[in-house]
C-alpha cells in the first residue's frame, strides 16, 4: 500500500481563515453542552482533552443510554492487535434500541419517516407503522431460512420497505449487505458471492429522476452465477410485470400475505461483537472489500454522534439525502436516528428532478429542520442560481450538514447564504465506510471556518503524520491518523483480516485514514483528499481497479489505468488510460465502446469521462501501472520518485 501513497501536493492548502461563531443561544442547548457541563466543562478543547484521557468513562456513558439485554463486563479489551473488542461480554440488539425500546414512549406515536418518492407521492410512518412493518418482514424472512449469521443482500430503491429490509435482517441476527441501487448487474453479483448472501431483497424498478431503473432484471442478470442465493423477495414498487423465477422468487405481498400485523419476532441477542452488516467499499488495489460492522459499540457510536453533530431534538424533523447504500444512508438515515428517536425524510429522487428546487421544496413541504448533504450536491445546485431556493420557506432549517468530499470554501459560503439563512452553522462531517461513524466535525457549540471539518470527536485522537508515523508541520499538511480504536470502527474485512490490518501497519500501531490533511494553529482540519488510488466521484467512493479490471475484460483492451481528476463539479471525475490489443483500432467509436462497457458493467457512477489511448502506460519494474505518474502528468505536477519506473 505503502509504496502507491501520491501525497505530494501540500501546497494546496487553502488560505481560508474567516471565522462564524455560533450563537449563544444553540451554544447553550447544545445536546453536547449538557454533557459537558455534566463533566463540568464548557470549553470544548478541554472537555476533548479530558476526552482522551477519560475515554472509557465517556463511552460507558454513551452506551448506558442504550439497551443492554446483558451489561458488559469489559469496555475495551485490545490483546491481539490490530484486531480490538468494544462492550466484552454484552448482549445487545441495535434493532431493540430503533425500534422495540420506543414502543414503550410517547415516540411510538411520532413518525418516524416522511416519504417522498420520485413522482412527489409522500407516505408517512410512524416509529409503530416501523416496527410492525419490521416485525412482519423478519417474520417472512424467517419464514424463508434465514437465521442469525445469514447474509442477505438488499438491492433496492430508497423506499420505507428499504429501511425495514436492514431492520428485519438485523433483528434477526443475519448480516445485512446493501448494494448501492446504482450498481450494475456484475458488481452486484461479486458482492453477494464475497458475503455468500443466501437471500436478496430487491424490487420490480423504480424511477428516480423520471429515469426507469431496472433493479429486478439487473437482479436476475446478476444471479446467473451466485451458488449461495436461494431466495429472492420483490417488493412491488412499480407493480408491472418483471420476470418471477418460480422456486426462487416471490413478492414480498405474498410472503406476508399470512403474517398478521401484530407479529413480533424478538429481537435476537447478539454478542456485542456479532456482525451486523457487511458494507463493501472500494480500496486502493484488488476487489471491492467488505467493511464489517458489529451491534454493540457500532450502535453506541452512532448514538453518541448523531445526538452531538446534528443537536438532534425531540421536534427535529431530520433529513440525510444520502443513499442507504452507501455508509451514509446506514448510520444517518437509519441507525442512528432511529436510536434517538428522531423523525426523518426518506427521499426517493435527486436534488433536480423535476426542477433544481426539489429539496428546498421537500425542506418546506416537511418542514425539515436539519438538512445533511453533499458537496456535489451543493455545487451542482449553485449552478443553477440563487432564485431556486429563494423560492421557498427554509425558515424550517437550523442547521445544515456535508459529508463525502471536502467541501471549497465558494460551495460553504453560497450553502450557508442561500439555504442557512445566512446564519445557519454548517457541520462539515469528516468520516469513512471503515470508520462508521463521524470522527472529525464541528458540533453547533464550535466557531466554524468553511472548507474545515474543524475538530475531532470526543476521545478522538486525530493527528497529521508522514509516512513513517513522525509529527509534520501540520498546517504544511501530511497523512491523517487516528491514535486509538473507537467503538463504531470496522472490526474487519470480511474474509479477509490481512486486507484489515494494513490500516493499522501502513504507518505502524495508528490507523491510517488514506487522506491528506492539514491542521492550523487552531487545531482546525482540513481534509484534503485521498493520497491512494480511491476515486470520489460525487462523494461516492470507487476504486482505479475496478475501473481498470472491467476495461481489461474487453477484448479490445490489452491495459488500462484510472485516475480521478479535480471536476469543479463532482470532486473527482474519471479519467481512464487505454492501450489497445493488436488487431484494433484506437478510434472515437472504441472509446464510447469502451466508457459504455464500464456503465454497464460497474455502474453509470464510474463512467468514464474522459478516455485517452496511449501506446504504453508507465510501469514499475515489476510490471505495476503507476497510476500516480498519469495524475502527476495529467495535473502537471512533479512526477515525484520514479526511481522505480521501467524507463
Ligand atoms: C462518509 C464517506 C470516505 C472518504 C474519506 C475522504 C472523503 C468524506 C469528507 C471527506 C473531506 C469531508 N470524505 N467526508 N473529505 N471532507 N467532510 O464519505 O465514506 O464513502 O467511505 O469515503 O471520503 O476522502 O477518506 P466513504
Amino acid at each position: 500500500m505503502s509504496s502507491n501513497l501520491n501525497f505530494e501536493n501540500t501546497d494546496t492548502i487553502l488560505n481560508e481563515d474567516r471565522l462564524f461563531p455560533p450563537k449563544s443561544e444553540l451554544v447553550e442547548n447544545a445536546n453536547i453542552m449538557a454533557y459537558m457541563k455534566s463533566k463540568g466543562f464548557t470549553d470544548y478543547d478541554a472537555f476533548h482533552k479530558w476526552s482522551i484521557e477519560n475515554r472509557f468513562e465517556f463511552w460507558e456513558d454513551m452506551a448506558k443510554e442504550l439497551h443492554w439485554f446483558k451489561p458488559w463486563e469489559k469496555t475495551f479489551e485490545w490483546t491481539n492487535k490490530p484486531f480490538f473488542r468494544w462492550f466484552v461480554g454484552g448482549q445487545f440488539n441495535i434493532v431493540y434500541n430503533c425500534l422495540d425500546r420506543h414502543m414503550e414512549t410517547p415516540v411510538r406515536q411520532k413518525v418516524a419517516f416522511y416519504w417522498e418518492g420520485d413522482n412527489g407521492e409522500t407516505r408517512t410512518l410512524t416509529y409503530e407503522d416501523l416496527y410492525k412493518l419490521t416485525n412482519r418482514l423478519a417474520k417472512g424472512l424467517q419464514n424463508l431460512g434465514v437465521k442469525k449469521g445469514d447474509r442477505v443482500a438488499i438491492y433496492m430503491p430508497a423506499i420505507p420497505e428499504q429501511v425495514a429490509a436492514l431492520l428485519a435482517v438485523a433483528r434477526l441476527g443475519a448480516v445485512h449487505t446493501v448494494i448501492f441501487g446504482g450498481f450494475a448487474a456484475s458488481a452486484l453479483r461479486e458482492r453477494i458471492n464475497d458475503a455468500g448472501a443466501k437471500v436478496v431483497i430487491t424490487a420490480d424498478g423504480n424511477y428516480r429522476g423520471g429515469k426507469h431503473i431496472k433493479l429486478k432484471e439487473i437482479t436476475d442478470e446478476a444471479l446467473e452465477d451466485t451458488p449461495t442465493i436461494e431466495k429472492v423477495v420483490v417488493v412491488k414498487r412499480l407493480s408491472n410485470d418483471v420476470p418471477m423465477q418460480a422456486g426462487r422468487d416471490i413478492y414480498l405481498d405474498e410472503l406476508l400475505a399470512d403474517i398478521p400485523e401484530d407479529t413480533v419476532v424478538p429481537c435476537e441477542p447478539m454478542d456485542s461483537e456479532d456482525l451486523l452488516y457487511i458494507l463493501y467499499t472500494s480500496g486502493s488495489t484488488g476487489k471491492p472489500k467488505g467493511v464489517v460492522h458489529v451491534h454493540g459499540g457500532h450502535a453506541v457510536g452512532l448514538y453518541m454522534t448523531t445526538r452531538f453533530v446534528f443537536d438532534i431534538k425531540p421536534e427535529d424533523v431530520y433529513w440525510c439525502t444520502a443513499d442507504i447504500g452507501w455508509v451514509t444512508g446506514h448510520s444517518y438515515i437509519v441507525y442512528g436516528p432511529l436510536m434517538n428517536g428522531a423523525t426523518s425524510v426518506l427521499f426517493e429522487s435527486t436534488p433536480y428532478y423535476p426542477n433544481p428546487d426539489r429539496f428546498w421544496s421537500v425542506v418546506e413541504k416537511f418542514k425539515v429542520s436539519i438538512f445533511y448533504s453533499s458537496p456535489t450536491a451543493i455545487r451542482g445546485l449553485m449552478r443553477f442560481g440563487e432564485e431556486w431556493p429563494a423560492k421557498h420557506d427554509l425558515s424550517s432549517l437550523r442547521l445544515l450538514g456535508s459529508v463525502g468530499e471536502p467541501i471549497n470554501p465558494e460551495a460553504w459560503i453560497w450553502y450557508r447564504k442561500n439555504i442557512g439563512h445566512n446564519e445557519l452553522p454548517i457541520v462539515d462531517t469528516w468520516w469513512q465506510t471503515e470508520t462508521g461513524m463521524i470522527l472529525i466535525s464541528p458540533t453547533v457549540i464550535l466557531p466554524l471556518k468553511p472548507g474545515s471539518a474543524t475538530k475531532p470527536m470526543p476521545t478522538i485522537e486525530a493527528d497529521i503524520v508522514d509516512k513513517n508515523g513522525n509529527p509534520v508541520d501540520a498546517t504544511k499538511g501530511g497523512f491523517l491518523i487516528i491514535r486509538h480504536p473507537w467503538p463504531a470502527q470496522m472490526r474487519t474485512i470480511y474474509r479477509d483480516p490481512a486486507r484489515y490490518e494494513t490500516y493499522w501497519d501502513t504507518i505502524p500501531g495508528v490507523y491510517f485514514a488514506g487522506d491528506a490533511a492539514t491542521r492550523d494553529k487552531d487545531g482546525y482540519f482540513r481534509v484534503q483528499g485521498r493520497v491512494d488510488d480511491v476515486i470520489k466521484v460525487s462523494g461516492h467512493r470507487l476504486g482505479s481497479m475496478e475501473i481498470e479490471s472491467c476495461l481489461v475484460s474487453h477484448p479490445a483492451v490489452a491495459e488500462a489505468a484510472a485516475i480521478g481528476k479535480p471536476d469543479p463539479l463532482k470532486g473527482e471525475h474519471v479519467k481512464v488510460f487505454v492501450t489497445v490489443k493488436e488487431g484494433f483500432e484506437a478510434n472515437d467509436a472504441l472509446a464510447n465502446e469502451l466508457k459504455q462497457h464500464v456503465r454497464s458493467t460497474v455502474g453509470p457512477l464510474a463512467t468514464p469521462d474522459e478516455l485517452e489511448f496511449r501506446p504504453t502506460l508507465p510501469k514499475t519494474r515489476s510490471g505495476k501501472i503507476m497510476r500516480r505518474v498519469l495524475r502527476a502528468q495529467e495535473l502537471g505536477e512533479p512526477v515525484g520518485d520514479t526511481s522505480t519506473l521501467d524507463a
